[in-house]
């Protein structure tokens, strides 16, 4: 099981707090990274096998070539992408592509835990639970859920700014996000941008990804222009390492960029946990977590298989 390199700091957690997103540098070791690193690439040959998994790059081309026998036939259970693309061609939004030449892919997944059980153990055991533990000030910690992001070398295609909170079908306060990548990124190879402090602001509508176009169905305003005005925002990115790991809360704003680079590939995980104000919301419009064995009813703590605690506050860690 693997431990934290070092402990969580005050200074780690008031920047968690104060402007929603945290850098922890060097915190998994090589073992940890070298596991997850294993469990990306295992999950990326068993592509098929997945219902969650989209090529958001085979999208946008078919979009742009308007090759609709492709879109219909593109794979993945949450969402039906025909009828989400001609929802964004009627927006009027661009899709949001870098000026690259577009050999590589973005592709993303969705509950690997599912389906593998060291990923799952990577989730639910050891380092990645204690994080969550020391950021969240709660007496437990639940799972609540992974993707993994692969953009290849050349991939053109950037991840339009969001926030989590309006795709996870729950509310409160204590929710983080980590992103932990197995390659080195920075912002020209897809690194993570955030708007800091945004997680005190309100809740836009979620979107398509590849669009600022919201998800057909889906509530709340429509965020502002991020991509087209990123000067008027207080957007922060970070170079980061394997054995870094950023969390954000998921109220925070954040978005990526293609990758650039001719060679380096960018695959992260995106693991998600909940503290104790956490309680289930039903959200109009959002992906369906196809995996999950139970549906809780609106209001309830989250529990059981869907939700395991991962982490449970020691005596020596409570407040005197
Ligand atoms: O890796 C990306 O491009 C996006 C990741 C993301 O949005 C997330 O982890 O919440």
């Amino acid at each position: 099981m693997s431990a934290l390199t070092r402990p969580i700091t005050l200074d780690e957690i008031a920047a968690y707090n104060v402007a929603g997103v945290t850098l922890l540098r060097g915190v998994l070791d090589l073992q940890s990274v070298n596991t997850l690193r294993r469990c990306i690439d295992d999950a990326a040959e068993t592509f098929a096998e997945s219902q969650c998994f989209y090529d958001l790059s085979a999208i946008t081309k078919a979009t742009e070539t308007g090759d609709a026998e492709t879109l219909s036939e593109i794979s993945g259970g949450q969402h039906n992408i025909a009828a989400i693309v001609e929802h964004v061609k009627e927006s009027k939004r661009e899709l949001l592509i870098d000026k690259i030449d577009g050999k590589g892919s973005f592709l993303l997944d969705t509950a690997i835990s599912a389906r593998n059980r060291e990923f799952r153990r990577f989730c639910t055991l050891g380092a990645v639970p204690e994080i969550a533990g020391a950021l969240l000030a709660s007496q437990k910690v639940n799972f609540f859920g992974d993707q993994i992001f692969i953009k290849e070398p050349q991939t053109r295609e950037r991840t339009a700014f969001h926030q989590d909170a309006p795709y996870f079908e729950i509310e409160g306060e204590q929710c983080c996000v980590m992103w932990i990548p197995v390659d080195p990124a920075t912002v020209k190879t897809g690194g993570m941008m955030y708007v800091r402090g945004s997680h005190r602001g309100r809740l836009y509508a979620p979107n398509v990804f590849i669009s600022q176009t919201r998800l057909p169905g889906s509530e709340g305003d429509d965020l502002p222009n991020i991509e087209g005005a990123m000067d008027r925002f207080d957007v922060v990115h970070f170079d980061v390492e394997p054995g870094d790991v950023l969390v954000h809360h998921y109220k925070t704003i954040h978005g990526t960029g293609g990758n650039h680079s001719r060679y380096q590939v960018r695959r992260a995980a995106s693991l998600r946990y909940c503290g104790d104000d956490i309680r289930f919301k039903s959200r109009p419009g959002v992906p369906r977590q196809l995996h999950h064995k139970t549906r809780l009813e609106d209001g309830a703590p989250l529990s059981g298989v869907d939700f395991p605690v991962v982490w449970r506050q020691r005596k020596d860690q409570r407040a005197a």
